[in-house]
């Protein structure tokens, strides 16, 4: 593994992601075991869970959107390499500078001008500037996040953008505009739209996102109770989140919204409005398989990919646990530096990268300062569990030996006994 606190002096070497090199420097926080997820390309193996569920949704995309010819006016892109640029990532989105989402503890960085896409939407500005008015984008993205059962720093993602001229959206009516006169494209405006747009386009717009989405979630899991909560992003006003009521439980499975105007006109797209969305293939897979842990994704074990052969991607499989072997668990305390900066994610990452894939789950279980000396100390709980075989203690405690001495070592923390 590599080093990974800003604590520690960078190595000024070259890695190589997707086949060509870069310069690592300060902001360089990607490790080797995240890299070897580059290229697995997850989504485009046959019979793999994912792929047919991006299957599904392309299809549905296909039958919905048909051009006068009766032709899919849909493009997908599902081959874009996963190293992008800040401006790509954040930048050409409108995502203010001091945004958290572009923070150190939140994203994989190769340097500081280049990072492994923490959304699909980074490619957006340039499909746009390509001239494509309807185009999905699916592929991996990379995040620094917590460590359970429904988070891994890996996962796909479809993105989809429609773009629609004024005589498009009031096809019997050459009056209606879709722009405001005298609207400011970079003023937000009001909460329900932004003030370049008209409220009629809008409407119109939302009303097609909305019966779109919501008919991708009836294709893929049949009548199920959905609803729609407000939210933000950056890059679309209005905005929202489409969660479906699955086993109790009301899951998020998407965002969407109308696209922020500046991010067209920079794209040199001057005559239409958009929506756009995206959305996590593993969420929507683990709902319709019944997966429970996000890892089994990555297995290579037969019994898991065996139960996914199918010619009928439309097929009603419910995946059976290859087995559930017994957990193991042990807990890391130690006191964090006093002179240089810490996130869990620094420490998540050691674990990962030094446990692999026997690491189910990664819980801060304590966090003190002390009263005199003000120094804090950290306790993390490890839960070992092995997808394919029982775990013997003795070698979970080596690994947990290991993990406990990397982060001493990379972190500059001190183990408390
Ligand atoms: C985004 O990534 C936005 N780019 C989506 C978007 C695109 C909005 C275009 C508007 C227009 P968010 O971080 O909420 O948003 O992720 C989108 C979806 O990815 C989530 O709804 C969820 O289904 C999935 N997702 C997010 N984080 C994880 C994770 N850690 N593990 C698995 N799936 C995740
Ligand atoms: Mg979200």
């Amino acid at each position: 593994y590599r080093r990974f606190s800003s604590a520690v002096k960078p190595l000024k070497k070259d890695i190589i992601v997707s086949g060509n090199p870069y310069i690592t420097d300060d902001y360089t926080n990607v490790t080797d075991r995240i890299l070897s997820h580059v290229g697995k390309n997850l989504h485009l193996q046959q019979y793999h869970p994912l792929n047919l569920v991006y299957q599904r949704i392309v299809n549905y995309f296909y039958q919905s959107f048909l051009n006068a010819r009766r032709n899919p006016i849909f493009s997908v892109y599902d081959n874009l390499a996963p190293v992008v640029s800040v401006n790509q990532n954040f930048d050409s989105l409108l995502i203010p500078t001091d945004h958290v989402s572009r923070s150190k503890s939140d994203c994989y960085y190769v340097n500081r001008n280049y990072l492994l896409r923490a959304h699909m939407t980074a490619h957006q500005s340039e499909l746009l500037t390509a001239g494509l008015n309807n185009f999905l984008m699916v592929g991996d993205v990379y995040r620094r996040d917590e460590i359970d059962r429904t988070h891994y720093p890996v996962f796909h993602q479809v993105d989809a953008v429609r773009l629609k001229t004024r005589d498009e959206i009031f096809p019997n009516d050459n009056k209606l505009q879709i722009f405001e006169k005298d609207g400011n494209t970079e003023s937000f405006g009001g909460q329900e739209k932004q003030s370049c747009h008209t409220l009629e386009a809008v409407k119109l717009m939302e009303h097609e996102l909305k019966t779109t989405l919501e008919g991708l979630a009836s294709h893929l899991f049949g009548n199920v109770k959905f609803r729609w909560v407000d939210t933000y992003f950056p890059f679309t006003q209005p905005s929202w989140e489409l969660e479906v009521f699955y086993e109790n439980e009301w899951l998020e499975v998407l965002g969407c919204g109308i696209m922020r105007q500046p991010i067209l006109t920079n794209s040199g797209v001057k005559d239409r409005i958009g929506w756009a969305f995206g959305l996590g293939l593993e969420r929507v897979a683990m709902c319709l398989y019944k997966i429970t842990d996000i890892r089994t994704f990555w297995s290579q074990d037969s019994g898991f990919l065996s139960q996914f052969k199918t010619n009928d991607i439309n097929k009603t499989i419910i995946y059976k646990p290859i087995s559930q072997y017994p957990p193991c668990k042990c807990d890391v305390s130690f006191w964090l530096p006093e002179n240089a900066e810490y996130s869990s994610n620094d420490f998540y990452d050691i674990v990962r990268s030094v446990g692999g894939e026997i690491v189910e789950q990664v819980q801060l279980i304590d966090n003190f300062t002390h009263p005199k000396t003000k120094k804090t100390s950290h306790c993390y709980r490890i839960v070992y569990r092995h997808m394919e075989k029982t775990l013997i203690q003795e070698e979970v405690n080596k690994v947990h030996q290991k993990i406990a001495d990397a982060a001493s070592l990379n972190l500059g923390v001190t183990l408390r006994q």
